[in-house]
């Protein structure tokens, strides 16, 4: 059969977040023809549009951080252990300025449609603009949380003030000053923006469904000493990162082999140095039910220590999943916002929602009036913001069909009968189980180095077989039922959306060890994967 022609673009991007603008500087200094396409209106991604008071990053800011410069991670100054959002987004417009990564990307333009072309290994994509565009390569760089999901509680559209979702935050900020504020939502955002919302507005109630466990960050500013004394050993620390995630401190011990006494001075240590790093004070805490107990049990004794009213506390305690199985939340001042006067918690649990009204939000107990209604309900996380583009592959096949019952990916990275199409931390992948940097850093460097595999050789199409994409499903499924993750209804699973298939959707692996699965796969000439040119592509044999 004749060669392909040259596509307009050797590789499209969609998304302008810390994954495609990443991607875009590797390719671009590799030689390659890259076009970004952006929904929003400048760079940033999640961190452009989450602008709700409070928002921050719960992995401390030297370590959420690219690696690929060492005069950027030198010279860039973070002010704080944990970074808010206008400071992370300050620091993502600096990498685009720095690497002069605007002029190829397309903003204010959404991707409708991608759709494979199989006689010339490439994919055609149409957007909202009517901008029409064609690459050889796609690179989904589209984000984990990045389609945000109002509740479907009946009446919202009719209520009289203004709905903001926390994940779509108008960019001139809200002044709730003087107003009776609603939240729903106690998930991460819910639990950093409650705090800054009751310290603003005349009247806050709260509706939780689901109580939550939630660690003190003790922010504060980053002080110089700290911050060069880390700066000195980057190179090191970002090579600990690589197999780590993010440089927490693990322990080698079991709550279940501690004494009653140990594991409770070793939870109040890690209690009085915040994080999420508190999660590891044991090696069994995600595997072991009684264990998880132990600390489970700590948290709601300091719950009840905080929170002045018994029957609040007994309310903010969360009780119907193990700790961690959701993702674990840090806060800033949380629990002591119940004791404000004015600041009400709804447990939706006794009193569940009836609908909203003009005037409120209606439960079992009564009409709430409000003023403004905030929700904090989270995202169609991990394959939302793929699956709301229509993509066809090879035969046509659509991206939805094949996904329907969840989605199925080789190590996260491409979808059988989806050639040339590279997901960035996608379902299959560890993705929002670890520092997310360090997972996009991988991702782009293992696409790049695949891109230049293809290229070496004159190949011009690869994608994952199906038994190797079989395999990696059933590996992913076997990892996650080996801890207690999956026992939370959580987005993790894909719960938080009604009628979307109950699948662990991360790779509940060390990323290191992930990292070791992908570089074999390289070694061994991207095993399980089928390249070449046009429909003759052939199979590699592969190890999964
Ligand atoms: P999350 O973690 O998905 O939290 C969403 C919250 O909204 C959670 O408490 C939900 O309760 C609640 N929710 C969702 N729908 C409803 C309805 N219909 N009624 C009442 N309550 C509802 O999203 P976040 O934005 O907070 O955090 C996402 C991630 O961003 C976070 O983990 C970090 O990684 C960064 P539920 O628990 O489902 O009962």
């Amino acid at each position: 059969m004749t060669a392909p022609t040259s596509p307009a673009n050797d590789v499209l991007i969609i998304g302008a977040g810390f994954a495609g603008l990443h991607m875009l500087h590797q390719l671009r200094s590799r030689g390659y023809k890259v076009r970004v396409i952006e929904a929003a209106g400048d760079v940033g991604g999640v961190w452009y549009w989450n602008r709700y008071p409070g928002a921050r990053c719960d992995v401390e800011s030297l370590q959420y951080s690219y690696s690929f410069s060492s005069e950027l991670e030198q010279q860039w100054v973070w002010t704080e252990r944990y970074a808010a959002q206008p400071e992370i987004l300050r620091y993502i417009e600096h990498v685009a300025d720095r690497f002069d990564l605007r002029r190829d990307i397309s903003f204010n333009t959404r991707v409708l449609r991608a759709c494979f072309d199989e006689t010339q290994d490439q994919w055609l994509l149409d957007t909202d603009t009517g901008l029409h565009i064609s690459a050889r390569f796609c690179v989904m760089a589209t984000g984990a949380l990045s389609i945000p999901r109002l509740p479907d509680i009946p009446g919202i559209d009719g209520f009289k003030g203004k709905v903001h979702h926390t994940g779509a935050w108008p960019h001139e900020g809200v002044d709730f000053s003087g107003q009776r504020v609603g939240v729903i939502g106690t998930g991460s955002s819910g639990i950093q923006a409650i705090p800054a919302i009751a310290a603003q507005a005349a009247q806050l109630v709260v509706f939780q469904r689901t109580a939550n466990f939630v660690i003190p960050a003790h922010n504060g500013p980053l002080h110089d000493a700290e911050q060069q004394a880390w700066k000195q050993d980057y190179a090191l620390h970002r090579e600990r990162a690589r197999q780590l995630g993010t440089l927490y401190e693990f322990s080698d011990k079991a709550a279940a082999q501690t004494s009653a006494s140990a594991r409770q001075a070793e939870y109040e240590r890690r209690w009085q140095k915040g994080g999420v790093n508190f999660i590891h004070a044991f090696n069994d805490l995600m595997v072991n039910p009684q264990s998880n107990e132990t600390i489970a049990d700590f948290v709601r004794a300091k719950i009840r220590s905080i929170v002045k009213d018994p029957a609040v506390a007994e309310s903010l305690c969360p009780n119907d999943h193990p700790l961690g199985t959701k993702r674990i939340c840090v806060d800033t001042g949380y629990f002591e916002t119940y004791n404000r006067a004015n600041v009400r918690l709804v447990d939706l649990k006794k009193t569940p929602i009836r609908q909203v009204q003009a005037a409120g939000v209606l439960t079992s107990e009564g009409l709430h009036e409000l003023d403004a209604l905030v929700c904090a309900t989270g995202y169609d996380a991990l394959t939302g913001a793929v699956l709301n583009i229509d993509i066809h592959g090879v035969d046509g096949q659509s991206l939805q069909e094949k996904w329907a019952n969840g989605p199925r990916t080789y190590l996260g990275l491409m979808t059988q009968g989806f050639p040339n199409m590279f997901i960035i931390t996608g379902a299959g992948s560890p993705s929002v189980l670890v520092n997310m940097v360090v997972g996009i850093e991988h991702h782009v460097a293992w696409i790049s180095d695949a891109l230049a595999y293809l290229r070496q050789r004159g190949m011009t199409r690869m994608q994952a077989s199906r038994e190797a994409e079989d395999r990696w499903v059933e590996h992913v499924n076997e990892a996650a039922n080996r801890t207690l993750l999956p026992q939370a209804n959580s987005w993790f699973l894909g719960a938080n959306i009604p009628g979307k298939p109950r699948v662990f959707m991360p790779y509940v692996a060390r990323i290191g060890v992930y990292r070791q699965e992908c570089q074999d796969v390289a070694d061994q000439g991207y095993a399980g994967f089928v390249l070449g040119t046009g429909p003759a592509a052939t199979a590699s044999s592969h190890k999964f």
